[in-house]
């Protein structure tokens, strides 16, 4: 979430646009918007749509205008799927983002990269790239929608996170997934059990058909389709299972920890 990038859209006053979207939208989606932190991203979580002029901004509020009650309950269903997309779909180039200029993204050593498993876990064993590349992997095309407003499609392979987590024997009664990650002030994201056990939530290893690239979270990074951007920690270092909310880099900075579907 860059400062500067996107923070204005032309014609569109943001503050307005989501309040005019939540007084639109009945409860009980109004209360939970609310409760998840009321964002431009949340809107576009919910509504699928982009909102980059004042033409986009009245389409989304003419779609929250049509919710009904059958939308809202897949809405807030925690296992509904996030939407995928075909080939052609996919955001090209695919939108860089971290709170420093690409330059400043960590350059992390696939070679003697490990990563750490702590907490709630039977088995601590750090694991190397290529011992995680062993895993069965799976693709996903998928829309990325930060906080911001913006959002871009792009195609994701992976491990799903569940299948990690049930090879590790993890506590999955446990309350989170603590992500930490390699960035130089330090970058971390708590991920509540239930969306770390979707189906979509993996553990990415490519971007297409290339290993990931540095620009989006080499060696690994957690794509979680349900959630917005800042919810997917990328150069991702360490995993703890815990009953504890430690916390997060944007969290701690006022941003909803729930962040998502
Ligand atoms: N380690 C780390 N992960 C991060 C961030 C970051 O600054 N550092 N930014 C988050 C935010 S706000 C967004 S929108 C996405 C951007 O991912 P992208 O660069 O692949 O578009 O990464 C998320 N994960
Ligand atoms: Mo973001």
């Amino acid at each position: 979430m860059s400062r500067l990038r996107k923070l204005l859209i032309p014609g569109v006053d943001k503050t307005l646009l989501v309040k005019d979207a939540t007084k639109l939208l009945p409860d009980p989606a109004r209360r939970r918007f609310i409760a998840g932190g009321a964002s431009l991203g949340a809107l576009t979580l919910l509504t699928g749509c982009d909102v980059v002029d004042s033409s986009s901004a009245e389409a989304l509020l003419t779609k929250i205008s049509k919710f009904n009650d059958r939308v809202q309950a897949l809405l807030f269903n925690p296992n509904t799927l996030a939407p995928e997309f075909p080939e052609s779909a996919i955001t090209r180039p695919f939108p860089f983002n971290g709170y420093y200029a690409l330059d400043d993204a960590p350059r992390v050593d696939g070679d003697s990269w490990k990563l750490e498993v702590r907490g709630l876990v039977d088995n601590k064993k750090p694991w190397t790239l290529q011992e995680l590349y062993q895993l069965p992997q799976v693709r996903q095309i998928t829309r990325h929608i930060c906080v911001e407003g913006w959002s871009a499609i792009g195609s994701w392979t992976g491990t799903p996170l569940r299948h990690f987590l049930e090879l590790i024997g993890a506590d999955t009664r446990a309350k989170y997934c603590w992500f930490q990650c390699a960035d130089v002030d330090g970058y971390n994201s708590p991920l509540d059990m239930a969306s770390a056990l979707h189906p979509q939530t993996q553990m990415t290893f490519k971007f297409g058909d290339e290993i990931l690239p540095r620009a989006y979270g080499f060696p690994m990074k957690i794509r979680v389709p349900t959630k917005l951007g800042f919810k997917n920690p990328k150069y991702v270092i360490s995993m703890e299972v815990t009953n504890d909310y430690k916390g997060g880099y944007w969290e701690d900075q006022g941003y909803n920890s729930f962040s998502g579907s």
